[in-house]
């Protein structure tokens, strides 16, 4: 049977805006405070769905979030009408009101964790939503995710949701952006890569000693027992510290996996060679002839991945068995980086091509190709059982970019935040794209 990896791209909601919101993530501390382009934004996030589906790849698309979240203010005690919890948020708390209009729901990478169905007990393809529970603003994101997910993949008999972890910072979760799979076709049994930064109950782990460290082993453990993987086909590793103290503050911002390679940066990992070692063997068990791709310091820093997200990147792989590489344009604008690329696909290696994207808006908060996609690797019978509405075609590309072009605004800055008739616009355009997506009811106010 046929197998694939879908990548479900996350559009940009209409509140994106630059909060400066997460701390350890340098991008978004940067740009804190200038006004965003949510128009622009979900048009060239967009643009990159369409590239990659007119590329031959399997494409859909993930739907954002309700914005502001007026629910999770009022869980905050802010009380009246929709209206006066924004504007006494706006009045009394404006760094919460921001947090609840962030559209950090869009880097999908971080929605939830997923183990495709050869390599879980069941035989179901497994999904856990993430807590995302270091950020406030991200930490809301998990019930919509649920719901939205669902709606997506409704077939109990080949899909299996588990609510998100505990929400402490012990069981903290950043979903796939710190994990991998890597296996010879998408339909067989592969090995399942998840990275931490820390650990929540041994302390013989070393953790950073500047940012935080989002993802505990004691969360990516738990993941890997709810989705029912043998311990043969799981590997953990612990992300090096000191590049979490230089910025890098998910695994998908300084290493890539697809297939049978793994794409790194020299500093990314702690006991480096224990780890290809463990990776190696596990894969050779299921027939798979495992390859690691090591990006040196001398040629490229730990600041230029951070700066450029080289690693941010999509590797995606060809009928021909050769890779392309989807980076953001912010590698073409590094010298280093640049030359490494050019270095690279000219090499006869695994990576053959580089393709640019104008990310520009996502990538001024943090969040590169590889953050707005959530990969589901997917059997024939499986992606005829996802709810077509969110596979991407070329009449939903427009759909959605005539829906965007209606409801979203070209300017967003903080006081912007506090209109009320932004909530309003937000949930008549969410209104109509539950309909466009064929979701039914997913956001809190068309349940309560
Ligand atoms: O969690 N940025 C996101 C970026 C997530 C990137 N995802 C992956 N690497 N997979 C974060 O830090 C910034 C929001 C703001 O500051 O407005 C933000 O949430």
């Amino acid at each position: 049977m046929k197998s694939y990896e879908v990548n479900f791209d996350g559009l940009v909601g209409p509140t994106h805006n630059y909060g400066g919101l997460s701390y350890g993530n340098v991008a978004s501390q940067s740009n804190s405070q200038q006004s965003s382009n949510p128009k622009e934004a979900a048009l060239q996030g967009l643009a990159k769905m369409k590239a990659l589906m007119e590329m031959g790849f399997q494409q859909g698309v993930l739907a954002p979030q309700e914005r502001p979240d007026v629910a999770a203010l009022r869980r905050l005690g802010f009380s009246g009408t929709d209206a006066q919890v924004i504007e006494r948020a706006a009045k009394e708390a404006m760094p919460l009101l921001v947090a609840s209009c962030s559209a950090s729901s869009m880097w999908v990478a971080n929605a939830a964790t997923v183990s495709p169905s050869a390599d879980t007990a069941d035989g179901r393809v497994h999904f856990t939503a993430a807590n995302l529970n270091c950020k406030y603003h991200r930490s809301i994101e998990h019930p919509t995710t649920s719901r939205v997910l669902g709606a997506m993949f409704a077939n109990q008999q080949h899909f299996a949701h588990h609510a998100a972890l505990p929400a402490v910072a012990q069981f903290g979760d950043e979903g796939a952006a710190n994990h991998t799979r890597f296996c010879r076709e998408y339909g067989e049994a592969g090995v399942e890569f998840f990275v931490f930064g820390r650990s929540a109950f041994d302390n013989r782990y070393p953790a950073p000693q500047k940012y935080p460290a989002r993802q505990t082993l004691e969360a990516s453990q738990a993941v890997a027992r709810l989705h029912g993987l043998r311990d043969e086909g799981v590997v953990y590793a612990q992300q090096n510290p000191g590049v979490i103290d230089q910025g890098v503050f998910h695994n998908d911002v300084i290493a890539v996996g697809n297939g049978e390679a793994l794409f790194y940066h020299e500093d990314a990992f702690l006991d480096t060679e224990q780890m290809l070692a463990e990776l190696q063997g596990k894969l050779a068990r299921v027939g798979s002839n495992f390859q690691s791709i090591c990006v040196p310091r001398s040629a490229v820093t730990v600041d230029d991945a951070v700066r450029s997200y080289l690693f941010n990147s999509q590797l995606l792989s060809r009928p021909d068995g050769s890779m392309l590489l989807i980076v953001p344009q912010e590698c073409q604008a590094n010298e280093r980086v640049w030359n490494y690329l050019q270095g690279l696909t000219s090499s006869g290696g695994l990576i053959r091509e580089v393709k640019v994207f104008d990310l520009k808006q996502s990538m001024q908060n943090g969040g590169g190709p590889a953050c707005l996609r959530l990969r589901v690797a997917l059997n024939e019978t499986e992606l005829a059982a996802v709810n077509p509405g969110v596979i991407m075609t070329a009449p939903l590309y427009g759909s959605l970019t005539a829906w965007v072009e209606k409801h979203y605004r070209d300017r967003l800055s903080e006081t912007d935040l506090a209109d009320p008739q932004l909530l309003l616009e937000c949930r008549t355009a969410l209104d109509e794209l539950t309909q466009i997506l064929k979701l039914g009811a997913v956001y809190p106010f068309q349940i309560n």
